[in-house]
């Protein structure tokens, strides 16, 4: 059996630390891996707030994100935007695609699940949880970290009109 030197063992460790690390956030639902989870916190009296995160789909099959719950929300709405002659509209999707072999990836100014009448103002640095629920794969509960806000110009989507 080969030894390694005390300087080897130490990079290994660290190594392993390091990928934990990376880990910590990422759950898996069957050929499904969703990360980069956080929900965006609020101002007093903001009655809606926004989560985003990236599912990738390892699989052979699509699969479909259908519904989505939290505790802190009345409802979780999956919406989209588009720029409409200058401002960002949001549309209501009432469910979203995750082909086989991809990565669809929620941000804002793009796909977010919008928390609807909210219960609670989201604090940064708590943490909520997010249900979500896939036509294949099942359900899955998600913790979600509470991050800052954005500055105040990226904020606009949040004011930006609604059609559905
Ligand atoms: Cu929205």
């Amino acid at each position: 059996m080969k030894q390694y030197s005390m300087t080897q063992r130490m990079v290994l460790f660290l190594g392993l630390v390091a990928m934990g690390l990376a880990n910590a956030e990422m759950t898996r639902l069957g050929s499904l891996q969703i990360d980069d989870v956080y929900a965006r916190a609020t101002v007093p009296g903001q009655e809606v707030g926004a989560a985003y995160l990236t599912i990738e789909n390892s699989g052979a099959t699509m699969d479909r994100l259908i519904a989505a719950s939290s505790t802190v929300a009345r409802s979780v709405l999956l919406h989209s935007s588009q720029m409409d002659q200058g401002m960002a509209r949001m549309h209501h999707e009432t469910s979203l695609d995750i082909p086989a072999h991809s990565r669809v990836e929620m941000k804002p100014g793009g796909l977010h699940l919008m928390l609807q009448d909210l219960k609670q103002p989201l604090h940064e640095g708590e943490t909520i949880h997010l249900t979500l629920k896939f036509e294949k794969s099942g359900e899955v509960k998600l913790t979600v970290p509470v991050k800052s806000l954005l500055p105040k110009e990226e904020m606009a989507p949040m004011q930006h009109e609604m059609t559905y």
